[in-house]
């Protein structure tokens, strides 16, 4: 099931000067920063709120680090500005995604993707989504408590 909104993601253009903003402005603080390789970003999450499922949701503030990849071609086209929407999913993310596909929404990965913080992630295309790319999103499962 689809339990929460687990992040917005923005593009911009210089992760620091972004992350400062949000701070300053609202408060808010980066909780986690990484490269991603794979998808060609360094990213910051910045945790706006605790949810009922034990997850959270993020604000996910997204700089290329190749010109080549996703948020590098979105902000040549459209500049600075939300990217895209993720839900959380409560259990297997490849089984959301095999049951969203099923009803006609191109999913735009055969299986899941290493997203941040460990997280399992896939994609589904925004022209089967009324023009909102939108991921899915696994949480990396929390270590057992003891
Ligand atoms: N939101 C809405 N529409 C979008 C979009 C976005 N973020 N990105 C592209 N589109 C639209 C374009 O406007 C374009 O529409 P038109 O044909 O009407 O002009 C169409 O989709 C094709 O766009 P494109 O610029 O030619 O881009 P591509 O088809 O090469 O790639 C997409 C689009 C969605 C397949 C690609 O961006 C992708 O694979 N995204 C998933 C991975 C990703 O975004 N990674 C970065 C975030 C990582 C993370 O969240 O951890
Ligand atoms: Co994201």
């Amino acid at each position: 099931m689809l339990t929460r909104i687990d992040h917005i993601g923005i593009a911009c253009r210089d992760l620091d000067a972004t992350v400062e903003f949000y701070r300053r402005t609202y408060g808010f603080t980066d909780v986690h920063t990484e490269v991603n390789e794979e998808q060609g970003v360094r990213e910051a999450m910045l945790k706006i709120n605790d949810a009922g499922d034990g997850g959270a949701t993020y604000l996910q503030l997204l700089e290329p680090i190749r010109d080549d990849s996703p948020i590098a071609k979105f902000l040549a086209k459209n500049g600075e500005g939300v990217h895209h929407i993720a839900f959380g999913t409560d259990g297997d993310v490849q089984e959301e995604a095999d049951g969203i596909a099923a009803k006609g929404v191109r999913v735009l990965y055969d299986r899941p993707r290493r997203g941040s913080m460990g997280s399992r992630i896939t994609f589904l295309h925004p022209k089967d989504c009324g023009g909102v790319l939108t991921e899915l999103v696994q949480a990396a499962a929390k270590p057992a408590e003891h």
